[in-house]
């Protein structure tokens, strides 16, 4: 004998109120806010940290999935816990914006986030942007020079250069992204790449792209950098997930051996927040594996120690080289 379909289901004890705030839903649609089962809904302005999901994928050149990186992401952060370690990241407030609109053509996407990181910065708040593909950083960086920032560069952990100009006749595919943030002036410097082709050793000459290749950065386990003298006292971080190594993150479309590990890669995150101002970042090309939820849950937790890292210096007094 059935239960009839409106019969009411006892809720099993403990229960009860249990992830209530998780998977709001919309239309149907699951939709997630960081760490949403853990703190109350946070007003956009009372957030420190802004979290912008860019569910981008276009240019794939290898495996996919980058569409639901930032979804797997979101749910993920749930089960991360408040303290990390050092203090609370979270008590400087975590506004989740709902996922942006990535359809129409590439041109009109990346305006669209930079609309959406330039909106974020007038506000006086730090962007965390997830992704998508590598190009959503384009536009993010468009949003710099929109809000007019000037004297920033960016640092690029990756195990990829993707200073082509131009992969498969696409300008904006995912293997162009740092050349067109080169050639809007901005400079670069990049961490643990292991897969460049001549062309991009070219463009970082011809840029000033200044470097620690995995080679150089890996077996000697190097935890801290130097940046260039005269590289800006601001810093936009954008962390494309194969810059770490394929066995903590085997999520994402072009998996490279020799990348960093959990440590180092904070590490060398602390190490640069300690020497420069960041004013935002990101975490790109996640494409998590269904059935294989280690990699969402590192995505997380990496996002939150790196928003942990930037709580923690604010407050401090600027070191010489960020007071500009
Ligand atoms: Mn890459």
């Amino acid at each position: 004998m059935t239960a009839p379909k409106d019969a009411t289901r006892p809720v099993p004890p403990g229960n009860q109120g249990r992830r209530r705030l998780a998977g709001r839903s919309t239309r149907g649609q699951r939709s997630f806010s960081f760490l949403a089962t853990e703190i109350p809904p946070t007003p956009p302005e009372q957030a420190l940290f802004h979290i912008l999901p860019v569910p981008w994928e276009r240019s794939v050149s290898y495996g996919g999935g980058t569409a639901k990186g930032p979804a797997a992401i979101l749910e993920a952060s749930g089960q991360v816990e408040l303290w990390d370690g050092h203090g609370i990241p979270a008590a400087a407030g975590i506004y989740t914006h709902p996922p942006l609109d990535v359809r129409g053509k590439p041109e009109a996407v990346i305006a669209r986030i930079a609309r959406a990181v330039a909106a974020i910065l007038a506000l006086g708040k730090i962007p965390v942007v997830l992704g998508g593909e590598h190009t959503v950083t384009y536009g993010v960086i468009r949003g710099y020079l929109q809000a007019g920032y000037r004297d920033f560069g960016v640092v690029q952990l990756d195990a990829h250069a993707d200073l082509r100009d131009r992969y498969e006749d696409d300008p904006f595919s995912h293997a162009c992204a740092m050349r067109r943030v080169v050639e809007a002036g901005i400079p670069l410097f990049q961490l643990a790449v292991r897969a460049l082709g001549e062309e991009e050793v070219a463009a970082r000459q011809r840029y000033g792209v200044g470097h620690i290749d995995a080679e150089d950065l890996v077996p000697a386990r190097l935890t801290s950098l130097t940046l260039p003298a005269d590289f800006p006292p601001k810093v936009f971080f954008t962390l494309d997930v194969d810059g770490l190594d394929p066995i903590l993150m085997p999520a994402t479309g072009t998996p490279v051996p020799g990348g960093t590990d959990w440590y180092q890669t904070l590490r060398l995150f602390d190490s640069l927040a300690a020497q420069r101002q960041i004013i935002g970042l990101d975490l790109m090309e996640f494409a998590p594996i269904p059935g294989l939820h280690a990699p969402d849950f590192t995505a997380a937790l990496l996002v939150y120690r790196l928003m942990g890292t930037l709580s923690r210096r604010r407050g401090q007094p600027e070191t010489a080289t960020t007071s500009s």
